[in-house]
């Protein structure tokens, strides 16, 4: 059981070093969870209950998740970057009783009920285990984020399978800049280093920083590693000295994993995974790791690929969004959609007994990836449509170098429009959403790309956005 076996560490094991350089133990995380716990009950919050977590890497964010694990509260982590816009579809779906921001401003027009402290209760049980742990919100295809309810069994059997591919022990040390509100960092990051009792690296963020001696494992979306190449370079020794490199989240380009292999010796890890089912796929931490490929499932994992979509079942897939209907997202045997296509590649020479690795080779979702980020184009869609002067909108997805992609958004204008009004509501309106959401190119167009049925091609904008192709600007 999950956590037991995060109560079972010894205290006096060091865990985590905070942003500010100082190293906690195990015993020190538990005694902190303990205190929040209890101010969370005397503010009224009880076990079950829905507190919303936003803020950005630090001991605050830590302490409010481990005061809600202590208190079996679940857990609500919100994008830290997300603006008021963004956060009020999922405040309105999660209604969480408590929200731990930095910046209560942007929830300052969104109903949060707050509780009501009641006074005289005696003191709460901790460590209780319940069904649900966290609810993570994803993009939505739609538009509207859905909620993905998380529970320490899906999270248990996903991350000790894991730990059995890559080797994994608690004598790891992660160097820990992955956002914790994301499936990456929260789950793999930081309650896999929790379940281990191995140790973690905090950072408030990524740069590239040559990993100090004692680091042994990065855990990194394809931008980073890309961000890392000329340091890799400069400064080979320290990333040698490294266990384990892993990417996820995002494709990784063969140029950025033979550079690195170049570079430093590591051929880089890729594996797969979603908030719907943790990881499913990766390549092994002994044995044949083949770029480009996301290797093979995990143990606990059965993967299918039907008319060339990735499905997927097993312990660790979630067992339905939020408010949905049974069955929403899954096939009528059971098996999870994943949306993304892929194609099994046979066994190398290298190892010609292996099982087949998994390829991914695009997505059937319309779903947009900015530095291992997802951004749905409705919602962008749905920020800039109602402009004066504006009839229509499209965004999708435009290849960059550091960020495998960005946003594009092309707009058709109404007869009358005001070309520097419309521009200039463009900028404005990108305030609304947080940075990687906010379209890096804008073009005017004549018309969108439809079907016969009227429904907008986004695959169709793509090529609009080749850097041969000049912009027009509405007259
Ligand atoms: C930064 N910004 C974000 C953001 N991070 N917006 C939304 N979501 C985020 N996660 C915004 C900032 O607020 C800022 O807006 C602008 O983007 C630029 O910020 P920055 O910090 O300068 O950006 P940059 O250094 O370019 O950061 C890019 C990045 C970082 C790739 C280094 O985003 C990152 O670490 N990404 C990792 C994402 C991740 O963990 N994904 C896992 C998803 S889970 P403004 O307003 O100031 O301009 C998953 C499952 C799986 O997919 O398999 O893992
Ligand atoms: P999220 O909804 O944030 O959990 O993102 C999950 C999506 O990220 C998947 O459906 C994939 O489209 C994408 N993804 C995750 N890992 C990889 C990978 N290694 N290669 C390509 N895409 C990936």
């Amino acid at each position: 059981m999950f956590l037991e076996r995060f109560l079972a560490h010894d205290a006096d094991r060091p865990a985590l070093r905070d942003t500010d350089g100082r190293w906690l133990s195990y015993g020190e995380l538990r005694r902190r969870g303990e205190q929040v716990a209890a101010s969370l009950h005397n503010q009224g919050i009880r076990p079950g209950d829905i507190v919303a977590i936003h803020l950005e890497n630090g001991m605050d964010l830590i302490d409010a998740h481990l005061g809600c694990m202590a208190l079996g509260a679940v857990r609500l982590p919100l994008n830290a970057h997300y603006r008021e816009a963004e956060l009020a579809p999922i405040v309105s779906d999660a209604a969480p009783a408590l929200v731990y921001t930095a910046t209560p401003e942007r929830f300052a027009g969104l109903r949060c009920s707050p509780v009501q402290a009641e006074p005289g209760l005696a003191q709460p049980q901790l460590w209780p285990a319940h069904t649900l742990t966290a609810l993570l919100y994803t993009s939505g295809t739609t538009g509207r984020p859905k909620g993905v309810p998380q529970t320490f069994a899906m999270w248990e059997s996903n991350l000790d399978a894991l730990a059995a591919v890559w080797a994994l022990s608690d004598a790891d040390c992660l160097w820990l800049a992955l956002p914790l509100f994301h499936t990456h960092g929260l789950v793999l990051g930081l309650h896999g280093t929790f379940l281990r009792g191995s140790r973690a690296i905090l950072a408030e963020r990524f740069e590239p920083i040559v990993p100090e001696a004692g680091i042994t494992h990065l855990y990194g979306v394809p931008t980073w590693y890309r961000r890392w190449l000329p340091l890799m370079q400069a400064h080979p020794a320290a990333f040698q000295a490294l266990s384990l490199m892993v990417s996820g989240s995002d494709g990784l380009d063969a140029a950025t994993s033979d550079a690195v292999y170049a570079a430093t010796g590591h051929r880089i890890l890729e594996r797969y995974g979603m908030t719907e089912t943790v990881m499913i796929c990766s390549n092994p931490g002994a044995g044949e790791r083949r770029a480009g490929t996301v290797g093979q499932p995990l143990p606990g994992v059965e993967v299918r690929i039907t008319d060339g979509e990735i499905q997927v079942r097993g312990r660790s897939v979630f067992s339905g969004y939020r408010g949905a209907p049974p069955g929403h997202g899954f096939t009528a045997d059971g098996w999870f959609q994943t949306g993304d296509s892929g194609m099994w590649e046979p066994a190398t020479t290298a190892d010609p007994r292996s099982a087949p690795y998994l390829k991914i080779i695009g997505r059937t979702k319309e779903l947009i990836i900015v530095g291992g980020v997802n951004v749905s184009p409705a919602e962008v869609e749905s920020i800039y449509a109602d402009i004066p002067g504006i009839r229509e909108v499209g965004a999708c997805g435009v290849a960059d170098a550091d960020l495998s992609e960005v946003v594009g958004l092309a707009v058709v204008t109404t007869p009358d429009a005001n070309a520097a009004e419309v521009r200039a509501a463009i900028a404005e309106r990108g305030a609304r959403l947080s940075g990687l959401k906010r379209p890096r190119w804008v073009i005017f167009v004549a018309s969108l790309p439809r079907n016969a049925l009227g429904k907008l091609q986004r695959g169709a904008l793509r090529p609009l956005f080749t850097p041969s192709h000049s912009p027009e600007a509405p007259s």
